[in-house]
């Protein structure tokens, strides 16, 4: 990273990396989400969270070999262990898709409901924009320098789905990563469009804090036993703080609500 990106990232809250999927990478990830939206049909989302006027996907370190190596990639790692600090762990990986003509407008929020702690940061998402995120079709509103603010939106606001006035919309070309400390207040604003606005959530957090999805518990036998030892620790698939704490927290879902 530099410096320019590092103040960005501290003072902002958000990192935009342009282009960084490039066409294949982006087209074997839409690929794969449809597939696995087709698949799961009705109940895609259901075993962790469904929204309105939303199509959403939960678990896809699950969903193929393409994921575990979108979950790795060194410079996005550098970004959010700017964030984070050295001692990270994958959270959770999620798509979400918000459907054309809806008015659903997503409160703002902080991922998990995360204030900053005595240590400091410890959530850390990653955007990856698998359409053109515009004006209309539902971009991600944004409230920068909010990660700094220790409170939450719900506690603060009135209404967290209204406008907001220090909101930025988050606008750029499908392709696009953005590494958000999710401290910082976000939701999605309504998809005007008449397409689907398409996102991938991969989600990071520090490793003394529960996943959002306990992915030792989540990930089938089969592609627990071919990860490699780096991935298993991104993983915190052999961390007994992590059995201890996210096992603990999310029950026998195995995903914390
Ligand atoms: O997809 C987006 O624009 C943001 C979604 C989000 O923040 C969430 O689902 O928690």
């Amino acid at each position: 990273m530099n410096e320019n990106e590092k103040r960005q990232l501290d003072e902002q809250g958000y990192l935009v990396l342009e282009g960084f999927m490039g066409d294949a990478l982006l087209d074997a990830v839409r690929r794969r989400v449809e597939e696995l939206f087709a698949e799961e049909g009705e109940r895609a989302g259901s075993e962790f969270k469904q929204e309105p006027q939303t199509r959403r996907l939960a678990n896809l370190v699950d969903g193929g070999p393409l994921f575990e190596r979108v979950i790795a990639i060194p410079r996005i790692l550098e970004c959010v262990s700017h964030v984070l600090g050295p001692e990270l762990k994958l959270s959770s990986l999620n798509a979400r898709s918000a459907n054309p003509y809806s008015d659903w407008i997503q409160p703002l929020h902080c991922d998990v409901g995360a204030i900053p702690d005595e240590k400091g940061f410890w959530v850390c998402n990653t955007i990856w924009m698998l359409d053109d995120f515009t004006a209309e079709n539902g971009a991600t509103r944004m409230i920068p320098g909010s990660h700094r603010w220790g409170r939450l939106p719900q506690e603060v606001l009135d209404d967290p789905a209204a406008p907001h006035p220090e909101e930025v919309l988050l606008l750029g070309k499908a392709g696009t990563v953005v590494v958000m400390n999710t401290h910082m207040w976000h939701g999605a604003a309504a998809n005007r469009s008449p397409y689907p606005r398409r996102a991938m959530h991969c989600f990071y957090c520090r490793r003394d804090r529960p996943q959002q999805q306990y992915q030792k518990k989540l990930l089938r036998p089969e592609v627990q036993q071919r990860l490699s030892p780096e991935l298993r620790h991104l993983l915190a698939l052999d961390d007994p703080l992590n059995d201890e704490i996210s096992a603990r927290l999310s029950g026998q879902s195995g995903f914390l609500r």
